[in-house]
This record gives C-alpha cells, sequence and structure tokens, in this order.
C-alpha cells in the first residue's frame, strides 16, 4: 500500500516461512524485504522511512509529529491488535499453509502461546469480539473522519489495514460488523490505487 501511495511499481515475490534462503541476503528470516537496485530494506516501518525519504512527494506521514503518532499506532496494533486477530484466524491460516511451512509453524507458534494451536483458536468469536472492543480509539477517529490520518490516508492506515488484509488472506472468519465505522475504512482501504488490496488473493469479507 505504501508503494502505491507513492506512484511506485514493484514485483512481489510469493514466499512461504521456511523459505528462508531466498532472504537470507537480508540477514534476517522476516518479510517484508524490499530490495531497490542495490538497496535491501527489511521491516515495515524501516520500508515506510527509506521510501518516504526516497519519494518526498505524495507523503506516507505530513511532518515529525505524524510520524511519531505513526510509529505509536503501528507499535499499538502490533501489541494489542496482532493478538486477538491471530487467535481469530490462526487455526484456518494453518489449514491454508503448505504443507512444507506447517512443523515450523505449529512448533513455533506453540512455543510462543504456550499451548496447542487448537487452544490458542479455539474461540475465534471471541477473539473477534475483543479486537472489536479493542478498536475503540481507531473507531472513535473514523467516526469523524475518513481516514485514520484524516482526510486523507497515510502510513497509520496503511499498518492498520495490513492486519486485517492479512487476516483476509487466510481466513473468512467475520472480524467487523457491517455497521462499524471500522467496517466502512476497511472497504475505503480496500477500494484504494485501484482496489490494490481488493485484487490481492483473499476472502470476501463478510456483509
Ligand atoms: N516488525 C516487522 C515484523 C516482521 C514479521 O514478523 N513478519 C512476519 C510476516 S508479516 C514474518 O516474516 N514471519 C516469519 C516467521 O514467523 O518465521 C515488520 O513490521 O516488518
Amino acid at each position: 500500500m505504501a508503494l502505491a501511495h507513492k506512484g511506485l511499481e514493484a514485483e512481489t515475490i510469493p514466499w512461504r516461512f521456511t523459505d528462508t534462503e531466498a532472504i537470507a541476503f537480508s540477514g534476517q528470516d522476516k518479510v517484508p524485504v524490499l530490495v531497490d537496485g542495490d538497496s535491501e530494506v527489511h521491516d515495515s516501518w524501516a520500508i515506510a522511512q527509506y521510501l518516504e525519504k526516497k519519494v518526498p512527494a505524495q507523503p506516507l506521514f505530513e511532518g515529525a509529529q505524524a510520524r511519531s503518532l505513526a510509529f505509536v499506532l503501528k507499535t499499538w496494533v502490533e501489541s494489542t491488535l496482532h493478538g486477538p486477530i491471530l487467535r481469530t484466524v490462526i487455526l484456518d491460516l494453518f489449514n491454508a499453509l503448505h504443507e512444507k511451512d506447517r512443523e515450523y509453524f505449529r512448533e513455533s507458534r506453540e512455543k510462543r502461546f504456550g499451548k496447542p494451536l487448537e487452544e490458542v483458536g479455539g474461540d475465534p468469536k471471541k477473539a473477534a469480539a475483543d479486537l472489536r472492543t479493542a478498536l475503540l480509539p481507531v473507531r472513535q477517529q473514523l467516526v469523524q473522519e475518513p481516514y485514520v490520518c484524516g482526510q486523507d490516508p497515510g502510513f497509520a492506515d496503511y499498518i492498520l489495514f495490513g492486519a486485517f488484509q492479512w487476516a483476509r488472506a487466510v481466513s473468512p472468519q467475520r472480524l467487523l460488523e457491517p455497521d462499524d465505522p471500522v467496517y466502512a475504512w476497511r472497504e475505503r482501504l480496500l477500494d484504494l490505487h485501484g482496489g490494490l488490496a481488493r485484487n490481492a488473493k483473499g476472502y470476501e469479507v463478510w456483509s
């Protein structure tokens, strides 16, 4: 979304958890990894800073305050929303994985959560309800303005939207109610940049 926001075209390379060799050049084992000529950047926050410097037009952050607040939001999304989203979709995610990734995923996530995947994902409806409760601060903003960043989308919108897009890619579970302002916001994000996100492989969001 950040690349499209900047009007940049990119080739995306499908990747699986155990394809560590494919990104070994980045010196770590997580995606996203951006390759731009001779430059390599990993971590979505670092990539956003790189893009902002490289293409200052169409800013992802309107000034230093917006950048700091976007960082706070990113940390909140990871610490507070990723948990309930993962608990909602984890069993569908596991079933969607390629055979070769399953053992790694089960082992690493069961170690992280300290319990079997089936227990982590045992109550997806409750997990989705927890997510909706946690979304209150974003909802309060989206009652007033169309985007987290105000009248136009910025990186804070994309980092939050990324969590929903991740869920949609692997699971038909309903995360949001249709009358939720966050639902309407997600629809706007799905349609943004020529429907880039809606056209990506994934489940229809519930309506
Ligand atoms: N803070 C990093 C998180 C990177 C991350 O955890 N990526 C996940 C997928 S979105 C991953 O590559 N996981 C691989 C694994 O768990 O082995 C970012 O925002 O880029």
